[in-house]
């Protein structure tokens, strides 16, 4: 208890835009222990939900250039004023050891910046965590006042939805491709894309980036129109983090969206849908978490299950035994 500041100071500070206990704000709701659990909820309690940042996420595959992208991108604007938050979703770092901003070379000169704040994701296993640590890290980012927060991740597994499910804007990035492969881009990733944009449009690569970008803005215009989009929308187009082309119009793009769906009130419903969403996300995975933790629920599957396996009990009968013992600690 001594550890953790009182939670309306960290707060205080956190909202005066405080870098140090903001850092210190995201290892709290990082930590996976019981009590830094309760400092974490009292901290976010203390937060509020009335500052409100730009959320976009950035997916694609190792190599295409993300963490380039936003350090380009991400000096672009802090360049106008405006103050920036870099956090990743890396699902595969516990196993790689690494994380998708370890690679901090590249990320040097956004990481100087005054008005830039950059969080490496912590290596971890379970996805269900990632998502509520990450949403909570969003979340503390807009109460420190930041206008942008950056969430990126890696191409991999269910990391994209999960980002996508916490942002406002999905930006995808592709390499340029060879041939007329479409780089075996899920279906469903693209569904989820406002923006794709295809990197590397530069020197050799250039005249390849054209092509991979017509051949992905026919795909997107094969798509099912969505009603969170404006004409034109999603979007493909090329960029070169690298020579730092295209962003400037890609920075328009995502503003002209999101004004768009502010003006329309997709914005906030898409938000309320987002909210709901992750409330029955935690409920279910408290449940689980606590059907998987308290003692009382461990000896009533216990002894359920030895009641189905010594076939006294059919299986349906004995779950209903242990969700009678959860209902009895509701209180
Ligand atoms: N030619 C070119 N190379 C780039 C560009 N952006 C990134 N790269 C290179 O691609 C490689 C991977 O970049 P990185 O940002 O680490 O990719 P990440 O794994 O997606 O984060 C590095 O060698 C970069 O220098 C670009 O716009 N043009
Ligand atoms: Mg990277």
């Amino acid at each position: 208890m001594t550890r953790n500041p009182a939670p309306g100071d960290l707060a205080q500070r956190i909202r005066a835009g405080d870098r140090r206990a903001l850092a210190k704000g995201i290892t709290l709701v990082e930590s996976g222990r019981a009590d830094d659990r309760v400092a974490a909820i009292a901290l976010l309690t203390a937060l509020g939900t009335d500052r409100q940042a730009l959320r976009i996420g950035l997916s694609g595959t190792p190599g295409v250039g993300k963490s380039t992208f936003i350090e380009s991108f991400g000096l672009m604007l802090t360049g106008q004023g405006k103050r920036v938050a870099v956090l990743a979703v890396d699902p595969s770092s516990a196993r790689s050891g690494g994380s998708i901003l370890g690679d901090k070379t590249r990320m040097d000169y956004l990481a100087r910046d005054p008005l830039a704040f950059i969080r490496p994701s912590p290596s971890q296993t379970q996805l269900g965590g990632v998502a509520r640590r990450t949403r909570e890290a969003v979340a503390l980012c807009e109460a420190a006042g930041f206008d942008i927060v950056l969430i990126e991740t890696v191409g991999v597994g269910q990391s994209e939805t999960m980002v996508a499910q916490m942002a406002d804007l999905f930006v995808l990035l592709l390499a340029p491709a060879g041939g007329d492969e479409l780089q075996g881009v899920k279906r469903g990733i693209m569904e989820m894309a406002d923006l794709i944009l295809v990197n590397k449009a530069d020197g050799d690569l250039k005249s390849q980036a054209m092509r991979t970008c017509a051949d992905y803005a026919g795909a997107l215009r094969l798509l099912r129109k969505r009603p969170q989009d404006p004409e034109d929308f999603p979007k493909a187009m090329t960029v070169s983090a690298l020579e730092q082309h295209g962003l400037a119009a890609a920075w328009d793009d995502m503003q002209h969206l999101a004004n768009w769906r502010r003006d329309t009130g997709i914005w906030d419903e898409v938000r309320l849908a987002q909210v709901s969403y992750w409330f029955t996300e935690d409920v279910r995975q408290g449940l689980v978490q606590l059907l998987e933790s308290d003692p009382a629920l461990q000896d009533a599957m216990t002894t359920a299950k030895a009641q189905v396996l010594s076939g006294k009990l059919a299986p349906s009968v004995a779950a209903a035994q242990v969700l009678a013992a959860l209902k009895g600690l509701a209180p």
